[in-house]
């Protein structure tokens, strides 16, 4: 084949590339560019997931006060809101969090703990990640039921937003998501039609990720909740995605693979399925029309993508 992709988990440690234009620094908007504390911070957390390799424990990080108070000021705020805009997938996952005791407002779970959850619930694994990964890469690990977590905390001056993925997000939006079975087999789906794909697929892949997993927005009983994890984990996107200033049009894989984004902090614009369900067919028929002269199967018991 003429793009190289992962056979077994373990090659993961090959898919560890970094876009590096939102980091404190090379990003003059970011709020950490001229924070040298903070940088050298970033830097000492992402050196971290830099010498990670498969199957090594995720090594604790010892937050810092100022980290954990953005933590506990984002928890708490959101739990206001989420009983009302969350969608129940969401809900439940995050009542088992609090009631195993792994997510609580006063400190910022570890990530082996985390990763352990999933392990039990869905068979999905975290792997710490120094910053935002190519989007060919971070599908990729998706294949193998592996999230790829970053593991350092926003800038403290500006709690509320961050240019680029920090644990906060991925702890509030992607975690209690994936702690979901039907999430975590359409995730490793998505990840699965990205193995090999063309450069133009990927980038199709990646802004259909970008509308679902990052920004959907599905009716549940008739009214309509946030699945996205952009949305769910920004108290200000939460509120704003589900009230009627921002533009609304039903999901549909072929119309939205192609529309442009922009990584602002408010979204001008929303897909909304029908139900959960429904996105996740609809992308299941979508990725099964993007056109590889093999197949891929992935065997559980050897962690490994079968090529057929
Ligand atoms: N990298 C990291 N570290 N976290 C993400 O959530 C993420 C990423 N999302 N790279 C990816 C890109 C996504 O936006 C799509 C697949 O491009
Ligand atoms: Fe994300």
């Amino acid at each position: 084949h003429e793009v190289w992709f992962p056979r077994h988990i373990s090659e993961l440690d090959n898919c560890t590339h970094v876009i590096t234009k939102f980091e404190p620094e090379l990003d003059c908007d970011h709020p950490g560019f001229t924070d040298k504390d903070y940088r050298h911070r970033r830097k000492q957390i992402a050196d971290v997931a830099f010498e990670y390799r498969y199957g090594q424990t995720i090594p604790r990080v010892q937050y810092a006060e100022s980290e954990t108070k953005a933590w506990t000021h984002i928890y708490e705020r959101l739990k206001t809101l989420m009983p009302k805009y969350a969608c129940q997938e969401y809900l439940t996952a995050f009542q088992l969090l609090e009631k195993e005791g792994l997510y609580t407002a006063h400190n910022i779970p570890q990530l082996e703990d985390v990763s352990n959850f999933l392990k039990r619930r869905t068979g999905f694994q975290l792997r710490p990640v120094s910053g935002l990964l190519s989007a060919r890469d971070f599908l990729a690990s998706l294949a193998f039921r592996t999230f790829q977590c970053t593991q350092y905390v926003r800038h403290p001056s500006k709690p509320d937003h961050s240019p680029e993925p920090d644990c906060i997000h991925e702890l509030l939006g992607h975690v209690p998501m994936l702690a979901d079975p039907m999430v975590a087999q359409f995730s490793q789906n998505l990840g699965l039609a990205s193995l090999g794909a063309s450069d133009a697929d990927i980038e199709k892949l990646a802004t259909l990720y970008w509308f679902t997993v990052e920004f959907g927005i599905c009716k549940q009983k008739g009214e309509l909740k946030a699945y996205g994890a952009g949305i769910l984990s920004s108290y200000g996107e939460l509120a704003h995605a589900l009230s009627d200033k921002p533009e609304k049009r039903p999901f549909d894989p072929d119309k939205t693979a192609v529309q442009a984004y922009t990584d602002e902090d408010l979204q001008p614009l929303y897909f909304v399925a029908e139900s959960f369900e429904d996105m996740m067919k609809k992308m299941k028929a979508y990725a099964s029309r993007i056109r590889r002269p093999y197949e891929v199967r992935y065997d559980p018991f050897t962690s490994s993508v079968v090529v057929l």
